[in-house]
């Protein structure tokens, strides 16, 4: 077993949920491992090239192709590139979606993040204005964990401390994988909405929308307005409960398009994650000091960088410290 697998049993002891579970659990088998050394068995190879070259500074020979190097270092980017991208996901999975639920005062949200994780977690009232601070709950839904923030409805505060609660919306908004924006069905007008929308769908966040109390709609063609302008509205009652399945599958679904399921390595270890990205930055400097004809001796430092970090996740390469901090995580003896 290498560091990275080991790192994986660590991971599996902690998994909150059946997504991060398959993940460690694939990690651990070694999948990611081998993918990572074979790169850089692709790399000594080119390496042990450019040095051998070096032993023959005088004669001024070229072991080393270097139109191959190049379209190896380009290979080893586009994969390198992939796996950095994949941690965005990874790491969702393992500490959670965070979902923040938001929307205008008195809309539901705290009767929605009650109803979902079925137990009474946030004061409900008529009374708008009643949550001020931010409220989390992590629930695992479809085996993926979420953690759902309920936050103060957006308006113009009437006080300082509410002021401070909807600053702290727009905070933890920003900082959101999914944003679920909840409104009233029986007290908002389409053109409300929409603008309540634009706002929102400015960060880039993915936005859920979602419509509450549809008990309160004797004849439910009153919707019909809503879903004309945004057709994948989800409709549901946080009172009776109507709907919320709709809303969980929605949930999962968001999160589904962004590549969960899929056979592609994920990245999920936010150590792996920086020696990935030291990885790439050497990699670029291999491919600058192509363009720019570079004499062996500098490349050689450039490769055995981008060896050095690779070899960090698999633990070829390792240093006290790094062993230390992985494994004051097992707790052994327990
Ligand atoms: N009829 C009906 N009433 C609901 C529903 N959901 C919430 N309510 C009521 O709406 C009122 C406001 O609910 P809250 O959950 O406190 O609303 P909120 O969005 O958290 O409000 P703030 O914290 O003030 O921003 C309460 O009286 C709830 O009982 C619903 O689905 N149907
Ligand atoms: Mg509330």
């Amino acid at each position: 077993m290498d560091l990275s697998q080991a790192e994986a049993v660590a991971d599996l002891i902690a998994s909150h949920s059946a997504a991060s579970h398959t993940l460690a659990l694939k990690q651990m088998r070694g999948g990611f491992s081998n993918r990572i050394k074979e790169l850089r068995g692709k790399l000594v190879h080119f390496a042990s090239m450019v040095e051998l070259e070096l032993d023959f500074g005088e004669e001024d020979v070229e072991f080393a192709d270097r139109t191959a190097l190049e379209n190896l270092t380009n290979e080893l980017q586009e994969i390198i590139t992939r796996l950095i991208r994949s941690f965005q996901l990874g790491n969702v999975i393992k500490s959670g979606v965070s979902t923040v639920i938001a929307g205008r005062p008195n809309s539901g949200k705290s009767t929605l993040l009650n109803r979902i994780v079925q137990e009474e977690r946030a004061i409900v009232s008529d009374i708008p204005g009643t949550t001020r601070d931010t409220i989390e709950e992590a629930i695992s839904i479809g085996g993926i964990l979420f953690r759902l923030i309920d936050t103060a409805g957006i308006r113009e505060a009437t006080d300082a401390i509410e002021k401070l609660g909807v600053e702290r919306t727009y905070e933890k908004i920003s900082q959101s994988a999914i944003v679920v924006y909840l409104f009233d069905v029986s007290n908002m007008s389409p053109e409300l909405l929409s603008h309540d929308l634009k706002r929102l769908k400015a960060d880039g966040i993915p936005v859920l929308v979602v419509g509450n109390k549809i008990d309160n709609l004797p004849d439910r063609r009153a919707l019909e307005p809503y879903t004309e302008q945004h057709p994948k509205i989800v409709y549901v009652s946080a009172k009776t409960g109507e709907g919320i399945a709709d809303l969980e599958q929605a949930l999962v679904e968001t999160l589904a398009g962004k590549g969960l399921g899929t056979e592609d390595t994920i990245v999920s270890s936010a150590r792996h994650y920086d020696s990935l990205l030291a990885t790439r930055e050497a990699l670029n400097a291999v491919l600058a000091g192509l363009a720019n004809q570079n004499t062996g001796d500098l490349m050689a430092l450039d490769i055995r960088r981008a060896l050095h970090h690779l070899g960090e996740i698999t633990g070829e390469i390792t240093t006290d410290d790094l062993l230390e901090n992985i494994f004051s995580k097992f707790c052994i003896g327990k």
